[in-house]
């Protein structure tokens, strides 16, 4: 059996665990990163020089690190033309939903995790949040604009395509404050969120600090 090192609430995390749920292969999953600690442990670093989460651990001694790159493997391997479109055109698309949504779209991400919990509460800025959410309202155009006539990223059904951006939508609907209206978007959720694999892995693993947010940290921004 694998191993995937990785606290089940890391965003990237969360892309691969969600896309292993889809799959329904067994691995072990280690929590380590965030309160767990361990990136520095120079055994983890041989896996992963970086200290980042995730990283995959094969019986082989095979470790792989880079969430859209596990992402890809672990499709290619166990979902090949399924999740991993055979057509290199529709690989090629889900690729680039892939790439895009880890290099623009997740850029408001990292703005939530840091004023939301990592900064000390005085320094909490709304403007820093609302600006990191105005500046991700034409990425979300695009995914709504794509989404009137695809019910997934891919197309018609999940694929590889989905797992970045879909995996961040349940924060972007749930942590942006007075966040505007997709419907696209807001239907995709939906039909994300109806799937058993994203009920556990995305709504599941966020709940504590979704909650957080919405009780306690938004009412007082
Ligand atoms: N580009 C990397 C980023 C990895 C990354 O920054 N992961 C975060 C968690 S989502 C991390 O390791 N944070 C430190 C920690 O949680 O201890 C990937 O996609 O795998």
């Amino acid at each position: 059996m694998f191993k995937l090192w990785g606290r089940k609430d890391g965003s990237n995390v969360i892309k691969v665990t969600w896309c292993l749920g889809e799959i329904g292969v067994e691995y072990e999953r280690i929590d380590w990163g965030g309160e767990f600690g361990g990136n520095d442990d120079p055994e983890y670093r041989a896996k992963n020089p970086n200290g980042r989460l995730p990283t995959l651990e094969e019986e082989d001694g095979f470790t792989l690190w880079e969430s859209g790159a596990v992402t890809r493997y672990v499709c290619a391997k166990y979902s090949a033309g399924d999740l991993y479109p055979d057509d290199l055109h529709a690989r090629a698309d889900a690729d680039k939903w892939m790439d895009w949504s880890s290099i623009n779209f997740a850029a408001f991400n990292s703005v939530y995790l840091d004023q939301y919990f990592r900064v000390p509460e005085a320094e909490r800025s709304a403007e820093k949040i609302t600006a990191a959410a105005t500046a991700t309202v034409p990425l979300v155009d695009i995914l709504d604009k794509h989404l009137a006539d695809h019910d997934y990223l891919g197309g018609s059904k999940l694929t590889m395509a989905d797992f970045a951006a879909g995996s961040l939508i349940h924060r972007w609907v749930h942590w942006t404050p007075n966040r505007p209206s997709h419907a696209n978007v807001e239907a995709y959720y939906e039909r994300l969120a109806g799937r058993p694999a994203y009920q556990e892995h995305v709504i599941e693993a966020n709940r504590p600090r979704t909650e957080k947010i919405q009780k306690e940290l938004m009412p007082n921004l």
